[in-house]
């Protein structure tokens, strides 16, 4: 008689929240003359005019006891990793987004501590002021016990590359949290393009963005300076690891050249030890097999993207790629509690 099997733990790595405060600096920003692009989308979920889907997807980010748990066990999902939902706090001015960061980060270090088993976290901190960042980051990890980092891609439509984000990555790196590089509307001088046909944020404008990002900081010898620092991307990727051969190729051209700064490494052997990627919103096997065979079986984490995206599809995805179980076990929680510090159950 073959004893019953225990359900496999779901973690799910890229789930958003909200808090009433932050939503209501975002309905401010909503009526702001601000450019960003990010403006089409915070409109429609903060300043909702018309009962349209977008509309409804702020009571399901504020909440996290009620339909979300009740979402995570019909699903058979054991835990959400949660982030304050983008742009996060990376459209107000530093002073409100260092305050308002600090609140996300005690609110969620609250949930997870009351539901351990059912909640991690990644804390937010807001860029704009590099050396708050620091102390909030270190505050979150040591004194609330969160998970790792939460940033929406560009701020104030600059990179990590730059060097006035150094002492973030720093920390990052000396704390071993990993910071989780998730999309925000494309950077203002790169937005027009992505305008018309509902293309400025997940269905395409999204993965430009973070690819963008993440090809900056690999060719700008960002992870000679932090070599252990870990960077997780999400939406399989953004398409990065289908790009490896000819970035390592044009990049030494563009070195020999001199456009590109000598690197002690090529983009591929970057992106192979400083990243891990997820399966948010991109639930296809065709693509899983490839970045599997791409990263490793270790580099690739599960995640639906609650609540854009629905659980049971996400699942259904995963319950039925075409990997071992011992494959399965990995991309389902073995690599998010190895990356993100999550006691196994
Ligand atoms: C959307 C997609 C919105 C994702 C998100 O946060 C988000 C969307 C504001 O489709 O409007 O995180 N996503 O990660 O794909
Ligand atoms: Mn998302």
């Amino acid at each position: 008689m073959t004893p019953a099997t225990k359900p496999i733990r779901r973690i799910a790595t890229e789930e958003a929240f909200s808090i009433p405060e932050v939503a209501a600096a975002l309905r401010d920003v909503a009526r702001s003359p601000s450019v960003s692009q990010d403006l089409i989308l915070v409109q429609r979920i903060y300043d909702a005019k018309v009962d349209d889907v977008q509309a409804r997807l702020l009571p399901r980010l504020l909440d996290l006891e009620k339909e979300r748990m009740r979402d995570m066990d019909e699903n058979g999902v054991a835990m959400h990793l949660l982030s304050l939902t983008a742009p996060g706090v990376q459209m107000f001015d530093a002073d409100t987004a260092t305050e308002l960061a600090a609140i996300a980060n005690d609110k969620l270090g609250a949930v997870v501590k009351k539901h351990p088993k059912r909640f991690a976290g990644l804390a937010s901190f807001a860029p704009q002021s590099p050396k708050r960042a620091v102390k909030e980051m270190e505050r979150a990890i040591t004194k609330l016990k969160l998970n790792g980092f939460i940033v929406n891609s560009h701020t104030n439509n600059e990179y990590f590359d730059y060097p006035k984000f150094f002492p973030i990555l720093e920390a990052a790196e000396a704390l071993d949290a990993c910071i989780y590089i998730h999309p925000r509307a494309a950077s203002d001088l790169m937005a027009a393009p992505f305008r018309d046909y509902g293309l400025d944020s997940a269905q395409w404008g999204y993965g430009i963005e973070v690819s963008t990002h993440a090809v900056r900081m690999m060719v700008s010898g960002v992870f000679d300076r932090f070599p252990k620092l870990k960077i997780c991307i999400g939406h399989m990727g953004e398409a990065v690891q289908f790009w490896l051969w000819r970035l390592d190729y044009m990049n030494k051209n563009a070195q020999n050249r001199g456009s590109a700064p000598k690197t002690k490494l090529t983009p591929s052997e970057y992106f192979k030890r400083n990243f891990v990627i997820t399966t948010s919103g991109q639930e296809s096997h065709l693509a899983l097999d490839f970045s599997i065979k791409a990263l490793g079986i270790d580099n690739v984490l599960w995640a639906i993207d609650y609540p854009y995206q629905p659980s049971g599809p996400a699942v259904a995805f995963m319950d039925s790629a075409p990997v071992s179980a011992t494959e399965r076990e990995k991309l389902y929680h073995g690599n998010a509690e190895r990356i993100f510090h999550i006691e196994p159950a």
